[in-house]
């Protein structure tokens, strides 16, 4: 089965930067998961523009940029400028008054448009969007932090994306504790990718490759 591995690199070692892309990337990880947060949005600061530049110029792997910010379409262009085409670009709609004029710069500099939904956002909500965007994160613990619970409630809203992802056209990816039980029972059902964090890739003592060969080989149910 052909998923997407996303190293959260908010987990990641800041202390060793080079070394943590170099070993995600040796060890088989498809793109890095970069988790910008602006203390409004989402009560945290995680990573930031420079951080995202440096990640940018060590890696050819492409990016996958989480903006957890409030009105991103003040900032957007900042992002779009570091980046290269083919990158993904997730907004929160509830962040920006008309999220889909933000969505259409990113889709002008022909990177990858997609929307993250937090566990108390509805579908119905942003249904329009899903008709612009080619990929939804869809958040399985609130937005802000590694390390939390995974909300069971969520599976409905899963279940409502997966029926209407083929029709839309979106990949759909899960952000937010994902063990290996989660790719487990939602790879087979058509979930494209899966952010890895504390739960299942970073601070376990195993190496990189072996936790992402360990998963590639997971049998599916
Ligand atoms: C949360 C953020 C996520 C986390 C990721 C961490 O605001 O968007 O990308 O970094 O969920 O994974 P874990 O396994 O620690 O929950
Ligand atoms: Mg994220």
């Amino acid at each position: 089965m052909n998923i997407k591995l996303m190293a959260s690199m908010m987990c990641a070692d800041y202390g060793n930067l080079e070394r943590e892309v170099r070993e995600l990337e040796q060890g088989g990880i498809d793109s890095f998961h970069i988790d910008i947060m602006d203390g409004r949005f989402v009560p945290n600061y995680a990573m930031s523009l420079n951080d995202l530049k440096y990640i940018a110029s060590a890696t050819n792997k492409p990016l996958d940029v989480h903006l957890m910010v409030e009105h991103p379409n003040n900032t957007i262009e900042l992002f779009i400028r570091a980046l290269r085409k083919g990158d993904t670009v997730y907004i929160h709609p509830e962040a920006e008054y008309h999220p889909s004029t933000t969505l259409q710069k990113v889709i002008d500099a022909n990177m990858i448009p997609g929307i993250a939904i937090n566990p108390g956002t509805s579908v119905e909500t942003v249904l329009e969007m899903l008709r612009i965007v080619r990929r939804v994160l869809v958040m399985t613990v609130n937005p802000g932090n590694a390390g939390q619970m995974f909300m069971p409630y969520v599976g409905k809203k899963i279940a409502r994306l997966l029926e209407l992802k083929d029709e839309m056209n979106f990949e759909l990816l899960w952000d937010g504790a994902c063990g290996a039980d989660k790719i487990q029972q939602y790879a087979p059902l058509g979930l494209d990718g899966f952010v890895l964090g504390t739960t299942l890739l970073f601070g376990k003592g195993k190496s990189y490759r072996e936790t992402i060969k360990n998963i590639r080989e997971l049998r599916f149910m």
